[in-house]
């Protein structure tokens, strides 16, 4: 039996005729790879576009829908969580993003690095956080993957340094884990992403000045998603360009609602800054459908019609959704039984968001350093200091 695409030829992205080779399954008959067609990009002082095609297997496929899901999910789960107050504090959802995430991290390599802002939860599960120490460390807890000392904006993970509050601040510490990069003889890039609203920032331009000076493999994301705070990008920005914003960095305008388009910049991004050629811009155009944080309903400098519209017309899961299952790749089955697992993961985990105890004082002052040079903490009373511990990333004391 061919795959269901071959029922659905005119759907534009992924063509049937491009299949490369099928399975057959007891049950099903899957594509194992199909040829996808990238969406556009726009160019900015760079002479070759990336690859207007790309290959998908069905075991990526597999995968960037399901970590699509999983974000989306925790997202939701935070969302309840927090007007339950069991979240207190901060908290900036990730949802509608997901393809820039997913798209971002298929296509880094071990010993590439990511920096982001507080809108962090999703990129620190795909850098290796489970969703029950993205979810704990939401709470507070202990099994959070910053002992839930760090909450909503301050989650890391190897080669992840954050969750970053300060807005743009990410951007020159990722330049500087670029120049660490280099200076330690790796091939590794640094992603550092950043929103429209930071994109005006003034450390932006003096990172791309000392990126370019230096031609560190930094490689910058602005996910303009429309809006910083309550203030739209045509509002707070002059030139809403963000991809030539660089001036002499070079950069790459893309569909940030597409995942495999989104993964081929990010692979193109890559070989470029690895060999020398110094840093790049990169823009994803995206869109969130919660407020700026939880304290905005997020409706007051934007229809609900406008954020319906994305939702049916370019949400990148369900888009992805269609891509796949037209091209034959997955089935309508094993998307709700993903999805299904997916949710099942995320109940479990909100269940232990809710009950897992918090760490006690004695953690007080741990972990403060990776590497404590000082026995004790500095400016602290002298009469009761405190002594610097290390017990290292998640450590269960009981
Ligand atoms: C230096 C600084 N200024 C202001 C703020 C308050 N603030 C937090 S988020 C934000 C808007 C940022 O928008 P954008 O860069 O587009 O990111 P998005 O929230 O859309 O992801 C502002 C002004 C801050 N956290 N830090
Ligand atoms: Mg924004």
């Amino acid at each position: 039996m061919l795959p269901s695409c071959a029922r659905n030829i005119n759907k534009p992205t992924i063509s049937c005729k491009k299949v490369l080779q099928l399975i057959n399954g007891t049950k099903n008959n899957y594509a194992t790879e199909v040829k996808c067609e990238t969406k556009p990009y726009k160019l900015h002082k760079l002479d070759t576009p990336p690859s207007a095609s790309t290959t998908l297997s069905r075991e990526d496929a597999l995968k960037y829908y399901r970590e699509m899901q999983v974000v989306r999910r925790m997202e939701a789960s935070a969302n309840n969580l927090y007007k339950t107050k069991l979240i207190r504090g901060f908290c900036h959802l990730y949802s509608g993003q997901e393809a820039v995430a997913v798209g971002i991290k298929a296509a880094l390599r071990s010993h590439d690095a990511v920096i982001t802002a507080y809108r962090d939860h999703g990129w620190a599960y795909l850098m290796g956080a489970s969703v029950v120490e993205v979810l704990t460390e939401l709470t507070g807890r202990k099994s959070g993957c910053a002992r839930g000392k760090g909450g909503s904006m301050h989650m890391y993970t190897d080669n992840f340094y954050g969750g970053n509050g300060i807005v743009g601040a990410q951007v020159p510490l990722g330049a500087g884990i670029a120049f660490a990069l280099k200076y330690k003889g790796t091939d590794g890039v640094c992603f550092a992403l950043y929103g429209d609203g930071a994109a005006n920032q003034g450390q932006v331009f003096e990172t791309y000045n000392m990126a370019k000076l230096w031609n560190l493999p930094c490689i910058f994301v602005c996910e303009n998603n429309g809006y910083g705070m309550g203030t739209s990008a045509q509002r707070a920005a002059a030139n809403t360009a963000f991809y030539t914003r660089g001036d002499y960095v070079p950069g790459l305008w893309v569909d940030g609602m597409d995942v495999v388009t989104v993964r081929e910049a990010a692979r193109y991004a890559i070989d470029y800054c690895k060999s020398g050629k110094g840093p790049l811009v990169i823009e994803a155009a995206t869109y969130r459908y919660f407020g700026h944080s939880m304290s905005d309903p997020g409706t007051s400098y934007r229809t609900r019609e406008e954020i319906q519209e994305v939702r049916q017309k370019r949400d990148p899961i369900t888009h992805f959704q269609e891509l796949t299952t037209n091209a034959g790749l997955l089935s309508e089955n094993e998307i709700k039984e993903i999805n299904a697992d997916v949710k099942k993961e995320v109940d479990e985990a909100t269940e232990i968001s809710k009950t897992d105890s918090s760490i006690g004082l004695d953690e007080l002052a741990t972990d403060i350093y990776a590497n404590n040079l000082e026995p004790q903490i500095r400016n602290t009373t002298p009469f009761n200091p405190l002594t610097h511990n290390r017990l290292g990333k998640a450590v269960n004391l009981e």
